[in-house]
């Protein structure tokens, strides 16, 4: 296959902006520990996933968005939502269950959703925010407004028909969605070599809806953020001649997934023990 990893040059992005995305990723990873260990308290309502490890990807487009701009996010989206401003105390309130959470503690970690702050909802169902994605960025597109819809996906969900559909309708209308996927290697258990098809998930397929895929490490923050602003920033300018574009990332280490920690959890409590999978 052609696609290969890119390195936007970075060389512009300034102090102020690196300090800020440092910070972010600071918060971001304090708020996730947390979390991780009140979970292994049994406080945590339901299940939660972690993007420990991924804090670049969702700091970088944050800090590049507008503010009235959209993110759309799975199950693995406490990183996205709060990066766009959603208040932390909230969003924790939310995963314990409590009614002064984010969702009033009925949408758990799974669901946070800020639509104040530009975060238009967690996706528990694999590849199901793709086409809402492009709908809201239809819905931009039709009011002139300038804003850009940022869905950000799997690596697993580009076997999901949906992400097929919003990819094709989103070229056909032109539509300023920016599809990111964080490619950390496995789909749930499963690695995704295993059942796919070619080396790079959603960058290979990309191609063949006529999409610009570029290739980046997820782990750098200054790559992360001059990305998203390249890729932000055309369909923003140009709504009606550029086609949406994907983005597709690398992430070389698996995070933890709270299913792994559903595991630690119920061993814990039959009094066995066992080492959780390394971050
Ligand atoms: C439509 C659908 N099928 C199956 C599942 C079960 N499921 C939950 S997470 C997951 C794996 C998704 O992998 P990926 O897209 O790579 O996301 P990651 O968890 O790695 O961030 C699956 C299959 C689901 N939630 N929705
Ligand atoms: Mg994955």
């Amino acid at each position: 296959m052609s696609t290969r990893v890119e390195k936007p040059a970075t060389a512009d992005v300034d102090r102020p902006t690196r300090l800020r995305l440092y910070q972010l990723m600071v918060e971001l990873r304090d708020f996730e520990q947390r979390a991780y260990e009140l979970f292994l308290e049994n406080l945590v309502r339901g299940t939660s996933h972690l993007a420990l490890g991924q804090e670049a990807i969702s700091a970088g487009y944050a800090v590049a968005m507008r503010p009235d701009d959209y993110t759309f996010c799975t199950y693995r989206g406490h990183g996205h939502t709060l990066a766009r401003g959603a208040s932390m105390a909230a969003g924790m309130a939310e995963l314990l269950g409590r009614g002064n959470g984010m969702l009033h503690g009925k949408g758990g970690s799974m669901h946070l959703t800020d639509v104040k702050h530009g975060a238009m909802g967690s996706y528990a169902i694999v590849g199901a925010h793709l086409p809402i994605a492009a709908g809201a960025a239809w819905s931009a597109q039709v009011r002139k407004s300038g804003q850009v819809a940022v869905c950000f996906f799997g690596d697993g969900t580009t076997n999901i028909g949906a992400f097929h559909e919003a990819l094709n309708l989103s070229v056909i209308w032109k539509l300023p969605v920016v599809f990111v996927c964080e490619n950390n290697q496995y789909m749930e258990y499963t690695p995704i070599r295993s059942v796919t098809a070619v080396e790079h998930p959603a960058a290979d397929r990309a191609s063949a809806y006529g999409l610009e895929s570029i290739l980046v490490d997820g782990n750098d923050a200054d790559v992360m953020y001059e990305t998203a602003r390249q890729t932000i920033g055309r369909p923003r300018a140009r709504p009606s001649e550029k086609p949406a574009r994907a983005t597709a990332r690398h992430w070389w280490r698996r995070s933890p997934t709270a299913t792994e920690a559903t595991r630690a959890r119920t061993q814990r409590s039959t009094g066995r023990t066992r080492r959780l999978p390394s971050g």
